[in-house]
């Protein structure tokens, strides 16, 4: 019910809401002070760091509010096209730094508090790291939203509030344990809490036909449980615009109306209790990437928040005035963020056809022409599958839509193929087999306009190797641009400006503006600076600074302590078989074994290097946690052998999250990238680490490939087979003829020797089943041992380290290498990706909030 404007005094409200808060530091200080005392109550005398970030948080959060309130009357007013990002992961980081950036605060922020004694960066250190999101994927999904706000591109994303985010890894006498992640903790000022907008979201329960009120023959769906989806707002500031955007986060509450029924039949505490476990939809993320756990609950994760950002924006669009249904593609374009959101093809379906009563064929050609699907993986495992039986169960409607469009489908490719073509079963959205399921990758290829890849690489895989019969059938059709590649990118707001203030510092100077950061282009006016010797003076300073941040960081969490004259060598992502973290570990020992045959005085002449590496495991990845248990043992015994620690360190770094990042990328001299080639669909910290000025080891894949034709091959470490001798390198392996280096030979050896055992037989048993694995020692004719080809590419891989030690000595060229490099990464700016996004895929425009809006 709206508030009547003759009871209210509205225009007076309206002019007093008229006037913005004040950004001057004295204001800022003012705001504080106020929200210390009357939102928090705190005394001025009596509160903790903690109170204070909040109180500073909620000073952002004023200002957020007000810009995002006025972009959003902005969009309205325009009628522009809007699109949403629907993605069950976001991989946000801290809120506070990047907001104070973006709103341009940073100056009359650190005024108001070095005027109040405090430090504003140990206000940001109070913040949790909200992480709702795995990897790769949900980082992409953080950084895309930066720079749709920042290209004032009408763009939300849609997601899942968590209560319980990725979890905390603790490392307990070398392996992982995982710890609950309740981020929410008192409360985060910077999301904003919308009860007024809810939308029923249905489970289970069945379909009947019936009569609508004007007698048309009908479908209903009935029954089964309501969870009501609740929005939670984040605004998401642009850098140098006004705009403002939305993610909006959907967490389960119980449904509004109470269950009279058992109410009466005296189940008062059961029904009390199940509209409790509605909360239980969006309690926990699931810690998986690479693989999905086949489990019902992720499932309805999925729909709940496919569902309640559908309802949303439909009603959003039924919101403009005359709308007409028929121009629903030019007012809406969603993007689907991997398979994870893909139900929304029936959804959409469903939300037009029965609720909104469009016919089936126009509400097709509407739904396809909405929707877009962005895959990330090509690994069979993580191709997502769901068994019929528990789609026909939970969303029974969805099942029917399901099938009447497959059996659409299978008509339009018998009429094309002939009736028994093999192309069939491969494009058909239903497997066969002992457990019928639905395959949500054909499923988000059948329902999109446009299908991406996330790195050239991967957008040729696809076409060649995932879907090659649906490649083929857009070609057939005269489609072949239905698929199309879109290259990751980062933002340079978080993963330069905010992580490496000294470097976004040099890059301004030498520009003479900071334009760079809203155009990574700029950027290359520095090439003309990479020999000059000042510039190499601090540029040297700049990563000085940085590796001290890293040492206290890493004293810290490791309890080590690390030379910052030594090379820093990192590999931080998810623990998997296919990034071979592994292979780096052998090499750590390889280097070990060398150093220890050598004498105190050949040893002086070699290069330092501290290795680094960080990363979680899926809880139930066992090979993956052996890994974490092995790095951790052999950096016990290198890091106290006396012979050799001041020359070779190496740590497992715990807990790596978005925070951790920002701390680690902008010290490193050399990262790893050395997945196998055609495994790595992207990588986007390969991005992170050279716009910071470090270089890359790496194999031929992901983005690799891409940044190496930017940055020159000479500011790139690469090694290892190329994609396409793959599978030539495996069927020799299978037939026996699978070579050893030696130099690997001696490395199994220590290892079964229980060198890095610490005479703990289960780490000895474990050890070994990784040596024999990749050595192909188990069951006969069952091949499944180096699948990742770690023995094959190892020899490469020493030779790469080499060079990276021989180029590394002569410092001048080093320096040279990476200011080069640095200099030449637009490409990867995500404002570059999005772009693209906006231009090929979503035809939305930017909409630039005015100045005299404000
Ligand atoms: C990553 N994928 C790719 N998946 O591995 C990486 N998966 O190469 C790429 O750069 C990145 O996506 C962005 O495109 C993931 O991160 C997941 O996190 C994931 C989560 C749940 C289920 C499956």
């Amino acid at each position: 019910e709206e508030v009547d404007g003759d009871k209210v005094k509205l225009e007076k409200l309206w002019k007093l809401m008229d006037t913005y808060e004040p950004n001057d530091p004295e204001s800022i200080q003012k705001s504080f002070a106020r929200h210390l005392e009357y939102s928090l109550a705190c005394t001025r005398f009596n509160f903790t760091m903690e109170d204070a970030y909040r109180a500073a948080g909620l000073v952002l959060r004023d200002r957020l509010l007000e810009s995002l309130n006025d972009t959003n009357d902005y969009y309205r007013k325009m009628d522009v096209k809007r699109g949403y990002y629907l993605s069950a992961e976001y991989l946000i980081g801290r809120h506070m730094q990047n907001a104070i950036a973006n709103l341009d605060l940073e100056q009359p922020f650190k005024e108001a508090f070095i005027g109040l004694g405090m430090e504003l960066e140990e206000l940001f250190h109070e913040e949790a790291d909200p992480a709702l999101g795995n990897g790769g994927l949900g980082r992409l999904a953080a950084c895309f939203l930066d720079s749709m706000a920042t290209l004032s591109l009408p763009c939300w994303g849609y997601g899942i509030r968590y209560s319980y985010g990725m979890f905390k890894q603790e490392i307990q006498n070398g392996r992982q344990v995982e710890c609950p992640d309740f981020w929410i903790g008192d409360g985060c000022p910077f999301e904003i809490p919308r009860p007024d907008i809810t939308y029923p979201v249905r489970l289970y329960g069945e379909v009947t036909h019936g009569e609508d009120e004007k007698g048309n023959w009908c479908v209903n769906w009935v029954g089964g449980e309501i969870v009501q989806a609740m929005a939670y707002d984040n605004p998401i500031p642009g850098f140098d615009t006004y705009n403002t955007n939305n993610l909006r986060l959907w967490r389960a509450c119980p449904s509004k109306e109470f269950d009279l029924d058992m109410f009466s039949a005296a189940a008062y505490a059961d029904s009390v209790e199940s509209r409790r476990k509605a909360e239980d939809l969006s309690a926990v993320l699931y810690p998986n990437d690479a693989t999905y756990e086949g489990k019902e609950l992720r499932l309805r994760q999925q729909y709940f928040f496919v569902s309640a950002s559908l309802q949303d924006l439909l009603r959003d669009f039924i919101k403009r005035p005359n709308y007409k249904w028929s121009e629903l593609p030019e007012k809406v374009a969603v993007q689907m963020n991997d398979t994870h959101p893909t139900i929304a093809v029936a959804e959409m379906m469903r939300l037009l056809v029965d609720v909104m009563h469009v016919h089936w064929e126009e509400a097709w050609d509407l739904t396809t022409k909405c929707l877009n699907y962005t895959n990330h993986t090509v690994m069979p495992e993580a191709l997502e599958k769901w068994p019929v039986e528990m789609i026909e169960r939970m969303l029974p409607r969805h099942l029917q839509i399901i099938g009447e469009l497959n059996l659409r489908w299978i008509k339009d490719l018998q009429k094309k193929y002939g009736d028994h073509s093999p192309v069939i079963s491969a494009l058909s959205i239903f497997e066969e087999g002992d457990i019928k399921k639905i395959r949500m990758g054909n499923l988000a290829i059948m329902g999109a306009n446009k299908v991406n890849g996330v790195a050239a690489i991967h957008t040729e895989i696809i076409k060649k190797e995932t879907f090659p019969e649906f490649y083929k059938y857009c070609c057939d059709i005269g489609k072949p641009d239905k698929i199309v590649n879109m290259t990751n990118g980062v933002t340079p707001r978080r993963w330069v400006h905010c992580a490496n203030p000294a470097l976004s510092a040099i890059f301004t100077k030498y520009l003479g503006s900071h334009e760079w950061l809203t155009d990574m282009t700029k950027l290359k006016g520095m090439l003309k600076f990479k020999e000059d010797s000042k510039l190499h003076s601090e540029w040297m300073e700049m990563k000085r600074e940085c590796k001290a941040k890293l040492a206290a960081f890493v004293k810290e969490k490791c309890d080590l302590d690390i030379d910052q004259d030594a090379l820093i060598d990192i590999q931080i992502k998810r623990i998997h078989e296919y990034k071979r973290q592994l292979m780096n570990i052998l090499y750590v020992i390889h280097r070990y074994q060398e150093l220890k045959k050598k004498s105190p005085g050949e040893r002086e002449k070699t290069q330092k290097r501290v290795v680094l590496i960080g990363g979680k495991a899926a809880s139930a990845y066992v090979n993956a946690k052996i890994i974490i248990k092995l790095i951790s043992n052999v950096g016990k015994v290198i890091n106290k052998d006396p012979d050799t620690s001041k020359y070779l360190k190496v740590a497992f770094v715990p807990n790596y999250c978005v925070s951790a990042a920002q701390v680690m990328i902008p010290a490193s001299d050399i990262s790893e990238h050395i997945s196998t080639a055609g495994t790595e669909a992207s990588g986007t910290s390969n991005m992170k680490f050279v716009m910071n000025g470090g270089l890359i080891v790496g194999t031929m894949d992901g983005a690799n490939i891409e940044i190496r034709e930017e940055c020159g091959e000479d500011t790139m470490f690469i090694f290892g087979c190329l994609e396409h001798q793959v599978a030539d390198i495996a069927a020799k392996a299978k037939s026996g003829h699978y070579p050893i280096d030696s130099r690997l030979q001696a490395v199994f050896q220590a290892i079964r020797n229980g060198d890095f055992s610490h005479g703990e037989p289960e780490a000895q048993a474990e050890f070994c089943s990784l040596v024999d694995r990749l050595c192909n020692i188990q069951a006969a004719g069952t091949w499944d041992g180096d699948k990742y080809l770690v023995i094959s590419d190892f020899p490469s891989f020493i030779d790469a380290q080499a060079r990276v030690d021989a180029t590394y000595a002569d410092k001048a060229k080093w320096c040279k290498l990476s200011i080069q490099a640095a200099s030449s990464m637009a490409k990867f700016s995500t404002d570059r990706t999005i772009k693209e996004y906006a231009e090929v895929i979503w035809g939305v425009k930017p909409a630039v909030r005015p100045l005299e809006d404000r």
